[in-house]
Parts: structure tokens; sequence; C-alpha cells
């Protein structure tokens, strides 16, 4: 255990140290934070705290992944060290890039047997262009076939190939476990503590500048108290602020607000926040008192409103059609249904989540929703459903430009750790996406396979690689660059089986046909028209009648029949759905349902649809485009 910090005489003016902690996703950032919270005696001796005490939101739970950055802080012999934990999915990347601005230096984790990953060079990039020094973790040295040494030269290269500076090059390693709760210079000789790992944020970590001046704060997160109002989150970047002074926001275009009061002040403290009546250059503290502001305005003194250069954050590469629930069952289960909710309600999570863009569609039930990536659009669209929303929303669809006459489209590295056995049937899978086969790397019996595909090949391309190698296999993914059109690209090779009519699912009519196909739903299911009820064993849709009864005649009574074998129905999760569905699809969001369903609902409108597609030369199926 890390022996007791002394007690600091004052909370306010500690000496400080602001450090993120950045890498690939699942390399074990939660997990380290934990044990720093630990060591550090944050919590009572004889409470129960859970693992992964940061990962609070229940879709994060669920999950098991970070989504949102966090801080809280710990003492270490009277130095305040604020940490920023980040979530490694390339999907939240947005948040990584946003929080960065916060820190005088970077953890970086590295997993000791994955090595540097694709979002391990993301981070890096990032924090090597903000300036910001970083102290390399090799973590899960614990595993069996883990290789730090090689992993350290990996990383080595890494900053190389990224242009690091010689001072940068010149980053501390510390080898460990997290899930152990160690740190050491060296993998062979364990430390028992933490401890190395803290003194060396404390050297070489620098601390924050002490800038004189005007007092100037960047917003990088809000937050929200039902007695306060709205919170600016920021770090203090030049001068002092008491509460009582007066403060304007500055937007990036110069112009600046009615000056407001200060209302509280608060720092990070453990997990929690703690009032407090002044704030120095280089903390990390929310501000109450001021209304409308918005991420990346800067709060200045009344007197010399000043604003900081504005956040840049990565564009988004995807974008979904949100549209109002105008299925047979609207409003059954859910409290906000109107055009009205879903705007404000899309509106109020752009001032938060930096990388996501509403933008108003040719009608006016629906918005077009842009983001990073599925999983970015899926936990917003999760998160919706379980506030009460309904509404529906189209296939993925990526963002193309176009440049001196070219159409271009994103394309991201992709990468597919497999076993060698299984690594020719990935390939080819890949190759069906138009994704092309960069490098190979042996490790161990596993083979490292880097493609550059483009973004719209990589939706559904996670499940069907999954499904080809029974679940043995590591994905990850990033963008990279834009590059030229490639053409169409067939993604669902199946179609779908339709509700023909609405009405309960009996066990009688999907007995009859099992044979077609999966199904997504069980007898007693209620269904409506139009509702895509299975995928089809083989190309092209097909309509069926899953609400068939038997007819009952006097010989024979309901009660006599045989029972019926039915093979389970198919749960697919949200992304799933948003991945399966094709261009004339949707999927219907409720809090207690996800239904997909035809974007037309009656086999004549469908029809129409199909005739006015040909007759304006458009492609029809199920590619995307
Ligand atoms: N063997 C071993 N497993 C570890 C270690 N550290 C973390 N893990 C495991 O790795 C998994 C991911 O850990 P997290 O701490 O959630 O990883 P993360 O980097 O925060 O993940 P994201 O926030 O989603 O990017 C969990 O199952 C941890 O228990 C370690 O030192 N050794
Ligand atoms: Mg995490």
């Amino acid at each position: 255990m890390v022996t007791p910090p002394p007690r600091p005489t004052s909370l306010d003016f500690a000496p400080i140290r602001n450090v993120a902690i950045i890498a690939h996703v699942d390399h074990g950032k939660t997990t380290l934070v934990d044990a720093i919270l630990r060591q550090c005696h944050l919590f009572r001796s004889n409470q129960q705290v859970p693992d992964l005490i940061l990962d609070n939101n229940p879709l994060e739970r669920e999950r098991g992944i970070t989504i949102l950055a966090k801080n809280v802080s710990v003492r270490y012999h009277g130095i305040k060290i604020n940490i920023i934990d980040t979530p490694g999915h390339a999907d939240f990347s947005g948040e990584v890039e946003r929080v960065l601005h916060m820190a005088d230096g970077t953890l970086l984790l590295v997993d000791a047997t994955e090595g540097p990953m694709p979002q391990t060079r993301f981070v890096l990039q990032k924090a090597l262009e903000q300036n910001k020094h970083a102290i390399v973790v090799i973590n899960k040295v614990d595993k069996a076939d883990s290789q730090p040494d090689w992993v350290h030269e990996q990383v080595f290269d890494l900053f190389c190939q990224l242009g690091a500076s010689e001072e940068q090059l010149n980053f501390p390693v510390l080898f460990g476990s997290a899930r152990q709760g160690w740190m050491s210079a060296d993998w062979k000789k364990p430390a028992p503590n933490l401890v190395p790992l803290l003194e060396t944020i404390v050297h070489h970590i620098p601390p924050p500048e002490n800038k004189k001046g005007g007092f100037q704060l960047q917003i990088t997160n809000i937050d929200y108290s039902p007695y306060e109002g709205r919170l600016a989150i920021g770090r203090v970047s030049r001068g002092s602020l008491q509460t009582g002074m007066q403060l304007c926001v500055v937007r990036s275009n110069g112009s600046a607000s009615l000056p407001a009061v200060v209302r509280n002040l608060y720092t990070f403290e453990g997990l929690d926040r703690q009032s407090v009546n002044t704030v120095f250059c280089g903390d990390l503290c929310a501000v109450s008192g001021m209304d409308d502001f918005e991420i990346g305005d800067t709060l200045a003194e009344a007197m010399s409103p000043e604003a900081l250069p504005p956040l840049v954050i990565e564009q988004p590469t995807i974008s979904m059609l949100f549209t109002v629930n105008n299925s047979p069952f609207c409003g059954r289960d859910g409290r906000f249904l109107t055009s009205r909710h879903l705007r404000e309600r899309l509106e109020k999570e752009t001032e938060k989540n930096l990388a996501l863009r509403v933008q108003p569609s040719e009608t006016p039930d629906a918005f077009v929703v842009h983001g990073r990536g599925v999983l970015h659009l899926s936990v917003l669209i999760e998160t919706m459903r379980r506030e009460g929303y309904e509404f529906q929303v189209a296939q993925p669809q990526v963002l193309t430009r176009m440049h001196d006459g070219l159409l271009l489209e994103p394309a991201e590295e992709f990468i597919a750790q497999v076993p060698a056995e299984h690594s020719g049937k990935v390939i080819d899978m890949v190759a069906v996406r138009k994704g092309e086969l960069q490098a190979v790397d042996a490790r161990g019996n596993r083979q490292l396979l880097r493609f550059l595909v483009p973004s719209r090949g990589l939706i559904g391309l996670r499940n069907q690689l999954l499904m080809a190698t029974g679940g043995d296999c590591v994905l990850s993914h990033r963008f990279l660059r834009y590059v030229p059109w490639k053409g169409p690209l067939q993604s669902r090779m199946t179609g779908v089986l339709i509700a023909k009519e609405s009405g309960r699912v009996t066990a009688y009519a999907l007995e009859h046909l099992q044979d077609r196909g999966a199904f997504f739903v069980e007898p007693g299911d209620e269904v409506y028209e139009g509702q895509i009820v299975g995928e089809h064993i083989r190309a092209g849709d097909l309509l069926v009648n899953v609400v068939k009864t038997k007819k009952l005649n006097n010989m024979r009574a309901s009660g006599s029949e045989e029972p019926v074998r039915l093979s389970s129905k198919k749960q697919m999760s949200l992304e799933e759905c948003l991945e399966f569905i094709a261009e004339d699809e949707l999927v219907e969001i409720t809090p207690s349902h996800i239904r997909l369903r035809k974007k037309f609902l009656t086999a004549q409108e469908r029809e129409r649809q199909l005739k006015n597609l040909q007759a304006s030369g458009k492609p029809i199926g199920s590619s995307y485009s």
C-alpha cells in the first residue's frame, strides 16, 4: 500500500499534476485508475467498491467499455494528481481529443501482448500534436503470452513514425499489471504497488504553467446540477478565479456575452466535487453562474474578454436519418414521440457530444445525425430509448466528399487478429467488402491482418467475421483518410421475411415457415404488416403470414394439438440491427422494443416505389451508396 500522504495545508492551493490516460480499447485504462484510487486510500477499508468504478453509467457497465471521459483526483505526498480516464474505442475518439486539452501529460497504456493498435496510434498522435509529455505504461505483463520488451520496441517505433521530437522520444517506461496493482521499471522485478508509477507522474509530468493575467478557462465539458443549473467544466489556463467575480462567455468568433457573477466553484476531489473559494492556474474546475455557453467557449474576465483558440475535433464519418415513429404501433410505450421532442433532444446532445452533428433533412419530421461510427450513434439511440423516446432510424451512410471532381469516401485501417487457420477466410470476406490487405504479422499462432477498407465495407462486417471464426477474432478499426469511391458494394447477401398481415404470431404459422429462414419473432409477439420478422435463407425478400391460425373443426380441438418444436428466435443487438438493415428498411426504436420494418409497409407501396426507382435509373438493392 502507498504510505498515506501528508495532509495538504490548503485544499485550494496544492501542487498539481494533470494527466490523461490514453490507449486503445480494453488495454486497461479504467482498471489502472481503479487501482490508483484504491491504493491512494480513497475508499474506507470496509467500503464495498465495484470494479471499474469509473465506468458508472449503465451502458458502460453493460458493455464493459468507457464511453465518456471522466476526471478524478488523488493526493500523493501532498501533490494533487488529476487523472482523466478516456475511452479507447475509436467511435468515441472525439472525447479524447476534447479532454486532452485539460492535461499537461499523458499515460500511454499499451497491452503487453497486443502491442500498439490503431487507436494507440491515433491518441498518441493527438497527444504529440498537442506537445504533451508521455509516460509509456506497458500493461498486462501478468498474461502468459505477453512480450513486454517487444511491445516496448514497437512503441518506440510508433513514436518515431509519428515524428516525435528527441525530447518526446525520451519517454519513461513502466511495466506492470493494473489488475494486480503494480508497476515497475523492470517487468522481471514486480513492485509491491503503484508507487513507481506515481513517482514517475510526479517527476516527469510537468506542473501546470502558472500564467499570470486575466482569468481564462476553455469549457471542455458541461454538467448539470438541479440546484445551480449548468456547470462549465475546464482547466484554468490563465490567472485565478474567486466566487463573486464577474465573468463573460466568449465564443470562438470573439463575441462576448453580458457579464455574470460566479456563484460557486468546485475542484475535483477523489470521485466527487468539492466547493472552493478560489481556483488557480492549472486547476481543473467546475463553475456555476453562467447559463448560455457551449463546449469550446472561453470563460474570461469581464474586463478583458479574450477567447482561447477553438477546439478542433476531427470530422464525423457516417450519418443516419432519425425520423419520428410512424409505425402502426407508434405511441404504445414511448413518452416522447413528436418531431419537436426529437429535434430538441438531438440538439441537446450536440452540446456535449462534440463529434456529433445534427442537420435538418428535406422533411420536417426527420433529422440527419452525423457521428464517428455505428457505435457512436447506437449509444445515443440506446440512451434516448431508455429516456422514453420513440423514433426510427435508417441505414447508416458514409459521408462522401468531392475533390477535384472526384468522389471520395472514408476508408479505415482495419485490423483482424485471428488464428492462422482462419486467416484465408477472413481475407476473402474483407476482399468482398473492397478491403485491401496491407500487411500480415505473425503473433504466436495467430496472425494480425492489416487492411485498408472503405468505411461502408465495415458496416456489418464484424458480425460476419465473428460468425465465420466462431468468435475467435479481435477486430479494431480507425478512420485513416478519404479515398476514391470504390464503386457499388453488396453487403447483405440474403433477403428478409416480411409480415403479410398484422396480428399475433402463432406457433402454427412459424412451424410451417421454419425452413424459410431465421425468425426475429416468437409466438405471442404482435407484428404489423410490413414488419421484418426474419432473415430469408436466400437472396430476395419473401412475404410470409406469421399470424396464421389453424382452422379448428369438430373432430380436433385446439388442446389436442401436438406440441410444436420451434427453433428459438434470432436475437440481434441494436448495433446488429443497424448494420443489418438495407436502404429500403428502418429500425423502429421504442423503450421496450426494437423492430425492423420496410420503409413502405404494404406490398403495393413497395412495388410502386420500385417502379419509380427503376424509372429514375437509380441502383436498387441493399448496397450502401
Ligand atoms: N490480465 C490482465 N487483465 C487486465 C489488466 N488490466 C486490465 N485488464 C482487463 O482488461 C479488460 C479491459 O479493462 P478496462 O480497464 O475496462 O480497459 P479500458 O482501457 O478502460 O477499456 P475502454 O475504456 O473501453 O477503452 C478488463 O477485463 C480488465 O480486467 C491487467 O493488468 N492484466
Ligand atoms: Mg475504460
